[in-house]
């Protein structure tokens, strides 16, 4: 069977991690998102990490080269159901995608900025894993804590309110012509609203039949 490829874009904040997760756990997608990818390289020091720290701690793009090679590498592993979240985010890295994977979806979730910036001040993260949660919508049990390891859960640096508008302004300038690139395919599925619960039962009614027509394409 032809691989399905769906790509998960929208706003900084907008929930593609949360809505990533959901889709995993209903639909046997590997999940692949390029901040946790360059976050876990951050804390490797590795040469590609060292590299993207400094854009990331300002809200700016990660060079398109850095970013396309790290992809590259999580395609070449392959997977029957491949969720990339967070990438493309610019027109070229948009066009190396198009030249190496043909992608059946995209997936972009439209949520007001303001709803964005509220929620960004109340994220906490557990660093290594990337699991995230935020005390009124998905808390830990205990507060300040991750539920599978213990270690006590950090804030990202990026989520300060001026790097917030730094990434939504990045977004802006440079993101939402990738969202214009897939609508003109005719693969953008676009999903607004507020609350990732809501938005989710949608996505999730999406995929259910976008993964059969794929599957019944010749
Ligand atoms: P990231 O890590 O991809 P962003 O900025 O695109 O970062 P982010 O911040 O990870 O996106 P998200 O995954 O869209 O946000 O959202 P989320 O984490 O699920 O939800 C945000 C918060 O809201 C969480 O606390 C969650 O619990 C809460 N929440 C979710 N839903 C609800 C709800 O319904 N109600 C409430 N109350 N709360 C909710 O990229 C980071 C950086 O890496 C670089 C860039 O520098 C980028 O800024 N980078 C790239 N650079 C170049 N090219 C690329 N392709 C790059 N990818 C990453
Ligand atoms: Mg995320």
């Amino acid at each position: 069977m032809r691989p399905y490829v769906a790509l998960l874009i929208g706003a900084p904040g907008g929930g593609k991690g949360t809505i990533g997760k959901y889709i995993v756990r209903d639909f046997d997608f590997r999940h692949v998102s390029t901040g946790d990818l360059l976050r876990q390289n951050i804390a490797m020091e590795s040469p590609a990490g060292k590299e993207a720290a400094h854009f990331i701690a300002r809200g700016r793009l990660v060079p398109d080269l850095i970013i396309i090679e790290l992809v590259a590498t999580e395609l070449r592993r392959g997977a029957q159901r491949l969720l990339l979240d967070g990438f493309p985010r610019t027109a070229p890295q948009a066009a190396s995608l198009d030249a190496s994977t043909p992608v059946a979806a995209a997936i972009n979730l439209d949520i007001p900025h303001a709803v964005i910036v509220e929620r960004l001040g109340n994220r906490w993260i557990h660093g290594p894993s990337g699991r995230t949660y935020s005390y009124d919508f998905s808390p830990p049990k205990v507060r300040g804590i991750d539920d599978e390891t213990g270690d006590l859960l950090i804030q990202r640096e990026d989520d300060e309110p001026s790097t917030v508008e730094a990434r939504l302004r990045t977004y802006r300038e440079q993101t939402r012509p990738v969202v214009d690139h897939y609508r003109k395919r005719g693969i953008l599925a676009s999903f607004e609203g507020t609350e990732s619960k809501v938005i989710y039962d949608a996505v999730k009614r999406f995929l259910d039949s976008d993964i059969r027509r794929h599957a019944a394409q010749p």
